[in-house]
């Protein structure tokens, strides 16, 4: 049940007898998100004023520069889930290992692990583009009170309990699932809540908006250039509109309100693509499903992946369910 302008804790309370392992912890752990959101959404809204732009002289284990607020965003999620003692273990892009929480404290009865990009996009804070956190939610395979290993962090994709995203954009939003469909929340910085704003959001079935970096067009699978020519044909209600401003977090939204698909493929730059299966892919490709849309990697569902590495990547295809079945269409008969 959901009512306009509840707030967030409103919601998580009135709805928290839904979900099937409620007790209550896993209320606590999207309400130390929404801590964590709100304290990075400030710093990446006055990153332009204050030195904490650029560069921060590293790289993470992707080999990326390390943008300081990716090192902040990271450090604030890490601090709130640990300091509110609600998960077991952490995984994030910017932690070449997991990490295991108070592991020395055997009545560490914790059953949730999360698995996080802190601040995806990072590259486009300089340029004031919209930017995201995405979180990924299971619980433990391995005993309670004993350290987490590896195995409790490559789990399929279908076994999440909870997933969503933080969308730094013209306004703040926390988009979120917890099996039970998709509810987006924004925040009134006036007074630092989060109001229901988007509940029980839905793909469109259809749409005419498709998201790819074209200037990688040469180093495509041939299915992902058949689909590309494709979507640009006068037919029907083609040409579609390109639409890609390289922040997965911010094309995603945009296309699960407006109907569209996003496509990163494998390249000969990136041969398994780009984005990370465990803290990017499943975490959006369960929201996708939650909204009536649709996940792959051209071929077989995201969900479904057993993953092999904490930071493997996968070539992704996601958004409205048409769509996508069309581009898997394209991506199959260029194997034939
Ligand atoms: P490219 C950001 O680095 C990201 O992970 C996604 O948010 C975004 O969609 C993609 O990579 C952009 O990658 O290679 O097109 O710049």
């Amino acid at each position: 049940m959901s009512r306009k302008n509840q707030t967030l804790g409103e919601f998580i309370i009135e709805n928290q007898t839904s979900f099937k392992y409620t007790s209550g912890e896993l209320s606590r752990l999207i309400n130390s998100i929404r801590l964590a959101a709100k304290v990075v959404n400030h710093e990446v809204n006055k990153a332009g004023l204050v030195d904490i732009l650029g560069a921060f002289g590293d790289t993470n284990i992707q080999g990326e520069d390390q943008q300081k607020l990716d090192v902040y965003a990271n450090e604030k999620f890490i601090q709130t889930l640990t300091n509110r003692n609600i998960v077991c273990g952490i995984a994030s892009e910017e932690e070449d290992h997991f990490i295991t929480i108070n592991s020395q404290d055997e009545n560490n009865q914790n059953k949730y692990i999360v698995l996080i990009d802190p601040l995806d996009g990072s590259s486009n804070i300089d340029v004031n583009v919209s930017v995201g956190t995405i979180f990924s939610v299971y619980r433990r395979v391995t005993p309670l009170g004993t350290p987490v290993i590896l195995e409790d962090f490559l789990q399929k994709g279908n076994q999440q309990v909870a997933a969503g995203y933080i969308i730094y954009g013209t306004s703040t939003m926390l988009v979120y699932t917890t099996g039970v469909g998709v509810n987006g929340f924004t925040l009134n910085p006036a007074i630092g809540a989060f109001y229901l704003s988007h509940p029980n959001m839905k793909f469109p079935e259809d749409g005419n908006i498709y998201s790819v970096n074209e200037g990688n067009y040469v180093h495509f699978p041939q299915g992902v250039k058949d689909y590309i020519k494709y979507c640009q044909m006068e037919e029907g209600n083609r040409p579609y509109t390109s639409r890609y401003i390289g922040s997965l977090v911010s094309d995603f939204h945009r296309n699960m309100i407006k109907g569209g698909i996003y496509i990163y493929p494998n390249t000969s730059k990136n041969p398994t693509g780009k984005l990370r299966l465990l803290y990017e892919c499943n975490p959006m490709a369960f929201i996708a499903e939650q909204a009536n849309g649709k996940a792959s990697d051209g071929f077989t569902r995201i969900l479904d992946i057993q993953p092999t590495e904490l930071h493997q990547r996968v070539p992704f295809f996601c958004g409205s369910e048409n769509m996508v079945g069309e581009a898997e269409e394209f991506m199959q008969k260029a194997t034939i």
